[in-house]
């Protein structure tokens, strides 16, 4: 039976409402689109970074190339510990630095000796690699590769053999080790290093030393779900600063311009512009906010009480999940091979309270007025706002692109926090909001925003209490189509 005669054979009322619903077409999608890695990216939202090597045993930021392999004997490796640890701190996934710029592999590489193969961790039978992705997938985190373009061990940096090396070593990790989520390359490319001994100066040429299109085609062929992270992209941009934020306005779409004024690359952008992206770019390359939790990416003894407390920790996760970007942060094992217990500590402390702080949407039950439901249908009511659903959105006729709604609360609530989140498969369409909440007998203005996107956070300085709050988009550039208005209590 097809839809219409099913509508013609029935009770008028349902029958028609019904009929209804199917003949109110979406909105159009609106500019640029996110990939289907991308919206699964967005949302893991809060993930980890573990900076290890031979860095670690030599009390360095960035190892020469010149480490003996023999350097890297953690005594008490314990890859269930560590990720155990982060899934505390609220973490969806771990990105391991597989290798970092002195070149030193985690993993036995067959493309060079520099690595765990020839130190005495586990008797040269190591593979760090392997037991922190095993780990993640028991402990059901996700796992991305960092591996560091720039080697100073490598005697061809600087050569085309060493590209070719380079994407061995990514093809390795892209094939032995599962799923991987995210593909991490960083910007330092070039400089003085050991090189195989010759302990010089090297500079390549950024934009095309290393081939990037050909490398992420590899990527893309060897793990098609992962995006790939730079500078420049293709999938996650860096948001401009190593410290932890987004700006207040930041846009899922970008078109990033090299620092020299060419082409972007990585190791090349215009990184104060990355904090914020661009209003109706052309590329949607959201940002990535990557941070420390102590002042250095590895492990020094000095800085062990120097750990970033879980307050600080959510202040960082709200200038970052809350303004459309992601929270990577970084979490150094030590010399043991285990995270410090002072690090232990703060990633409990701040996954409770951000598992406490979401636990419940505190409009759940309240009564939603629109001023406009897209087709008077019940497939984009406001209802859908309250259902913690993502998929599920209100939307308003393609005319109707200010709007208001308005949460009837059944009784006072209290809170300090708003969550928005935009149907991002529908494009970035929101350019103001405004929120107000009911005080004696009038609407009385709290905070306005701009871009929403896939997550923004609204904090109060004190907790607001209401029965009625109200969401102003007093700006878009096409309907609104929004999934989520939410109220919390973070104290
Ligand atoms: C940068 C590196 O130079 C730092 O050592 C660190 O790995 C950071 C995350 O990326 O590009
Ligand atoms: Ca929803």
């Amino acid at each position: 039976m097809t839809r219409r005669s099913f509508v013609v054979n029935t009770a008028l009322g349902t029958a028609s409402a019904h009929f209804l619903d199917a003949a109110t077409p979406p909105p159009s999608p609106y500019g640029t689109l996110p990939s289907a890695r991308q919206l699964r990216w967005h949302e893991l939202e809060v993930y980890s970074f573990l900076h290890f090597t031979v860095n670690t045993f030599t009390d360095r930021e960035w190892g020469n190339g010149d480490e003996a392999p023999t350097l890297f004997n953690p005594t008490e490796f314990d890859a269930d510990a560590i990720v155990t640890a982060l899934k505390a701190g609220g973490m969806k996934g771990v990105i391991l630095t597989c290798k970092h710029h002195d070149g030193f592999c985690l993993w036995p590489t067959r493309t060079t000796g520099h690595c765990v193969r020839n130190s005495p961790w586990r008797g040269g039978k190591g593979d760090v690699v392997r037991e922190i992705a095993n780990a993640a997938q028991r402990h059901g985190l996700k796992f991305g590769v960092y591996v560091s373009p720039w080697d100073r061990n490598h005697a061809q940096y600087g050569q085309p053999g060493y590209v070719e090396t380079y994407r061995e070593q990514l093809r390795e990790l892209l094939t032995g080790y599962g799923p991987i989520f995210e593909v991490w390359h960083d910007g330092a490319n070039g400089g003085t290093g050991y090189y195989g001994g010759a302990n010089e100066k090297r500079t390549i040429d950024k934009a095309t030393y290393y081939g990037w299109p050909t490398t992420w085609e590899l990527v893309r062929k060897l793990q098609p779900d992962a995006v790939v992270f730079s500078d420049a992209g293709p999938d996650i941009r860096w948001v401009g600063n190593e410290k932890g934020f987004a700006n207040e306005t930041c846009w899922a779409t970008y078109d990033p311009q090299g620092a020299d004024g060419k082409a972007a690359s990585p190791g090349n952008v215009q990184a104060k512009q990355s904090g914020t992206g661009t209003r109706h770019g052309s590329r949607w390359l959201p940002a990535e906010c990557d941070v420390s939790i102590r002042p250095g990416w590895f492990w020094h003894a000095k800085e062990d009480d120097r750990v970033k407390t879980p307050a600080q920790l959510m202040d960082l996760y709200y200038q970052s999940v809350g303004r459309n970007a992601s929270f990577l942060l970084n979490v150094p094992p030590d010399r043991r091979g285990l995270l410090g217990a002072n690090d232990v500590a703060s990633l409990q402390g701040f996954g409770n309270r951000l598992r406490s702080t979401f636990r419940k949407n505190l409009a759940e039950a309240a009564k939603v007025i629109a001023s406009n439901v897209r087709g008077h249908s019940k497939a984009y009511r406001a209802e859908n706002l309250l259902d913690s659903n993502r998929a599920t959105y209100w939307a308003t006729d393609d005319a109707a692109k200010s709007a208001e709604v308005i949460l009837e609360l059944r009784q006072p609530v209290q809170f300090n926090l708003v969550r928005l989140r935009e149907e991002i498969q529908l494009g970035e369409r929101i350019d103001a909001f405004v929120l107000d909440v009911w005080k004696g007998d009038a609407w009385q203005e709290i905070a306005k925003g701009t871009s929403i996107g896939s997550c923004r956070l609204v904090r109060q300085p004190q907790m607001v209490s209401t029965s009625r709050v109200r969401l102003r988009i007093t700006e878009a550039s096409a309907c609104p189509a929004l999934s989520e208005f939410g109220l919390y209590a973070d104290s």
